[in-house]
């Protein structure tokens, strides 16, 4: 007869959890495979080219330390997402270097917005992140936005992302799911402000992006509706 397993105490980050409780999605976690097709993801991504050629990659720093981000990032819409060592994290209606405007957010993230995001009003910034083979995002909450009625709608394009998704609670379980170019995930309702983050960049895994890497598009909502 096996001996009685024994109880592992449970793990701060955990996949798929403590063996007696399943970590599950966040309510309100939504991910939809597939949503662009071949044809769309390039159509989408030679637009976002277009935007970076006028509001090109800056390398975004972390408050205080100044310590870079292993992403490079810019935005589009009327405000973009920046952080840098002496001001932090923040929207600001400029791009961190060039101080102009940002482009306007593409016609068809406006029209995945208007057919998933499930609210009344449209999203005022997509920052776009580049994730080069051995990129990551730590684990963290998009707080820095005024409207929780309103979800954070994030597209993948290029390579495979190993995405992590958990609760309100940094130490809550953790959930992985494998983000595919093409796929469409929303953080909405009770998952609004749950931790997530990216763990790795699967290199090879799409041709889309010449030279390989990934894009990610999150839009979202700033300033309250009304
Ligand atoms: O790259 C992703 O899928 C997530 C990006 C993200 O969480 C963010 O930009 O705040
Ligand atoms: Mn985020």
């Amino acid at each position: 007869m096996m001996p009685p397993a024994k109880r592992k105490s449970p793990a701060k980050i955990s996949s798929p959890g403590p063996a007696d409780a399943p970590a599950r999605l966040p309510e309100g976690f939504q991910l939809i495979t597939g949503a662009l097709s071949p044809a769309d993801q390039k159509a989408l991504l030679s637009k976002i080219n277009d935007v970076i050629l006028s509001a090109p990659l800056f390398q975004p720093r972390m408050p205080r330390t100044g310590q870079p981000f292993s992403v490079k990032m810019t935005n589009c819409g009327p405000l973009g997402w920046v952080s840098d060592k002496e001001r932090g994290y923040r929207y600001q209606p400029n791009h961190l270097e060039t101080g102009h405007p940002w482009p306007p957010i593409p016609e068809p993230l406006l029209d995945l917005w208007r057919a998933h995001a499930n609210c009344t009003g449209l999203p005022e910034a997509c920052l776009i992140n580049h994730y080069p083979a051995g990129a990551k995002m730590g684990s963290h909450r998009d707080q820095d936005e005024h409207e929780p009625r309103a979800p954070v709608l994030s597209v993948s394009l290029g390579d495979e992302a190993v995405f992590h998704v958990g609760g309100p609670k940094r130490s809550d379980p953790k959930v992985r799911v494998t983000l595919r170019s093409g796929d469409v995930c929303l953080l909405a309702g009770p998952s609004r402000f749950a931790y997530h983050g990216i763990d790795r960049i699967l290199p090879g895994t799409s041709d889309l992006i010449p030279g390989g890497g990934r894009i990610n598009l999150t839009l979202r909502r700033v300033t309250p509706f009304g």
